[in-house]
């Protein structure tokens, strides 16, 4: 099978399996876990951010970093699209007692007038923006990439009115290497970041969140409240320091891999999509000219050997990672021809 569903699937390489039966480990809740702390480190010095903590997953990391700077009754700016609220089981409400206030975004970005307007002034009948969210790059937007220039002006805007912004980093490093743009830079565009080890970068588990040590000290009690604290987390670290120090580079083959595989699809009749825009490793194509419904194509598709996601209103997507070869984007456009005029 190729599976295409996410870049989530990929197994860790035979280098992290080494690395996670050589660990040295202490237990992580006593802070005593030497490759923890060297993980964080490392991450924090790659962002230009004062410390890191390691979490369980970008849900986590996005979750932790609304509660450690919202309180109950606030409101948080996110794009419609976001992750953080369309894909996280409504936590900003649940676990925060927060509002989500959405503002649609043009390939993942609010206009800054849309900001401007929808921070709150004050009010008795208002509630407080508490944090404005950023995806980068922007998943459901196709992996749009949001330029450094956009996020500083956000994040000027956010401070203007004394509100932090927080960047939901889950592919910030498919940003940096496609874009040739340190990571820094679009860290320090934002207040806090989560960047993912398990989407693109091949670790089996873990995310990062970074911010000021202050921050990161209320997040860990946080991340201890939602179960995230963990003991001999070296396991988890080891392979993650792989993922940061080996696995960034190549993501640029990922997203080579994706530009040939949108080029393919949009010479099949039945898909729209416009290659131009494939600027990562994410490619959504619109199947609603096909005969057969999206559900109905992801079935065929799998019977000739290829995995992809319904992805919304009539679409699917396709993301590349490092278990698909050069070869299996060939087939997978045989693939996607055969099931598309089967
Ligand atoms: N995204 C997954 C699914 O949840 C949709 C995927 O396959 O793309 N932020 C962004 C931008 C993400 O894309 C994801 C995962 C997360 C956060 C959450 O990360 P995890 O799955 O580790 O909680």
């Amino acid at each position: 099978m190729i599976d295409l569903r996410s870049d989530t699937v990929t197994r860790p390489t035979a280098d992290m399996r080494m690395a996670m039966a050589n660990a040295e480990v202490g237990d992580d809740v006593y802070q005593e876990d030497l490759t923890v702390h060297k993980l964080e480190e490392t991450a924090a010095q790659m962002l230009g951010k004062e410390a890191a903590l390691l979490v369980t997953s970008g849900t986590q990391g996005n979750q932790v970093a609304v509660l450690a700077q919202v309180r109950a009754g606030d409101e948080v700016i996110a794009e419609a699209d976001a992750h953080i609220f369309y894909y996280e089981v409504g936590a900003i409400a649940a676990l925060a007692g927060a509002q989500t206030r959405t503002i649609a975004g043009v390939r993942g970005q609010m206009s800054l007038a849309a900001i401007g307007a929808a921070i709150r002034g004050e009010n008795i009948h208002y509630p407080r923006t508490a944090l404005i969210c950023l995806e980068n790059t922007h998943n459901r937007a196709g992996g749009a990439i949001l330029p450094v220039a956009y996020m500083q002006s956000v994040h000027e805007l956010a401070h203007a009115h004394g509100v932090p912004v927080h960047l939901d980093g889950a592919r910030l490093f498919h940003a940096a290497v496609a874009t040739g743009t340190p990571i820094a830079d679009f860290a320090a565009a934002a207040d806090t970041v989560q960047i993912c080890l398990s989407k693109g970068l091949g670790a089996p588990i873990g995310s990062l969140l970074l911010g000021t040590r202050e921050l990161i000290e209320r997040a860990r009690k946080w991340r201890k409240m939602l179960g995230g604290g963990m003991r001999q987390a070296g396991v988890i670290a080891a392979p993650g320091l792989i993922a940061l120090t080996q696995m960034v580079d190549r993501l640029a083959q990922d997203h080579e891999k994706a530009r040939r595989l949108a080029a393919g699809l949009a010479e099949i009749r039945g898909l729209t999509l416009d290659p131009a825009l494939v600027e990562t490793n994410i490619v959504i194509a619109d199947v609603s000219g096909l005969a057969l419904s999206p559900a109905a194509f992801l079935a065929r598709l799998a019977e000739c050997g290829v995995l992809a996601t319904e992805f919304g209103a009539g679409t699917v997507r396709f993301v590349t990672h490092f278990d698909v070869s050069d070869a299996d984007v060939d087939k997978t456009l045989s693939a996607v021809q055969a099931a598309a005029s089967a």
